[in-house]
């Protein structure tokens, strides 16, 4: 039996796809990860609407790749529910999210569960540090996204250059202690980075290739909707990065010692008055 057919109690990661008729890239990107992914894992395929046309696709792939399933998500429709739906499903002790339209990350899969065996919460896929491309998608969404993650790591001792990217890979278990709220777009994954990094929990990042829509299908990117909600984020993580001694100007929080000193230091100066 291969390493990827192990029962499901033994599942290290769970690969969630959330889609929206990605019939045409499901069915390249199911290959290629059928013979890349070689630890025990499961992938969920995450569909809202029964006529989906990634749905033949899967049905055509169950026969060679036994831990593919197709779920739909009943949390309501669009990326935030479809994700909250696979994780809630999910058997993995890691999971890493992936979208069906970008093959790049594929080639880093190992190397991010390697690190999460080394002991990480996270390993957040970075476009925009050393060895990191950007290549294809929607022009104004690509700017927004550059222009948000500079921002966002100018203002902020940000320890992840690309907050907002959706390719995560991390813990299960981190989601007890981090609710995700977000509603629009992939502002679940930006809401995920920040909270990571306000937790304080131990994350790495995997400089990887994006190869964004190259092969077709429809973008769903949303202007209006997405600005607002990516907006509201930025506002909150700044807020709550300021409040942890995490802004760039800021100086490092400062270390309250133990109340001891004080109180020697006062009773110092009240013996040098008293002397006076
Ligand atoms: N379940 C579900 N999946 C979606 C929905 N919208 C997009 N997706 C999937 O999310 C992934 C990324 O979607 P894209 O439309 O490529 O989003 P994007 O990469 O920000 O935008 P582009 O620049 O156009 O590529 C793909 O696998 C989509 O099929 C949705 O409403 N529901
Ligand atoms: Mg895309």
């Amino acid at each position: 039996m291969s390493d990827t057919m192990n029962n499901s109690e033994n599942i290290k990661l769970t690969v969630i796809i959330p889609v929206y008729n990605e019939g045409i890239n499901l069915k390249m990107m199911l290959r290629m990860l059928r013979v890349s992914i070689e630890m025990s894992h499961e992938l969920l395929i995450v569909y809202d609407i029964d006529n989906d046309d990634s749905l033949p696709v899967v049905e055509a792939m169950q026969g060679k790749y036994p831990h593919l399933k197709a779920i739909q998500n009943t949390y309501g429709r669009g990326v935030p529910n479809a994700l909250r739906y696979g994780y809630e499903h999910a058997k993995g002790k890691y999971i890493l999210v992936l979208t069906a339209d970008d093959m790049g990350p594929i080639l880093s899969v190992d190397k991010m569960y390697d690190l999460m065996e080394e002991g990480y919460d996270l390993v957040n896929c970075t476009r925009y540090s050393k060895g990191g491309r950007y290549l294809g998608g929607v022009f104004i969404s690509r700017v927004l996204s550059r222009l948000a993650n500079k921002l966002f790591c100018i203002f902020t001792k940000s320890q992840l250059t690309d907050l907002t990217l959706g390719i995560k890979m991390f813990r299960k278990s981190i989601l007890k202690q981090i609710p995700l709220k977000a509603q629009t777009g992939w502002a679940i994954a930006f809401e995920l980075a920040l909270k990571v990094q306000i937790a304080r929990l131990k994350m790495v990042e995997v400089p990887i290739i994006s190869i964004n829509r190259f092969y077709g299908g429809e973008s769903n990117f949303k202007l209006g909707s997405w600005v607002v909600e990516y907006s509201k984020w930025f506002v909150w993580g700044l807020k709550e990065f300021s409040k942890m001694g995490l802004l760039r100007f800021q100086r490092s929080p400062k270390i309250e010692f133990y109340d001891e000193l004080k109180d020697s230091k006062s009773d110092e100066k009240k013996n040098s008055k008293e002397m006076v």
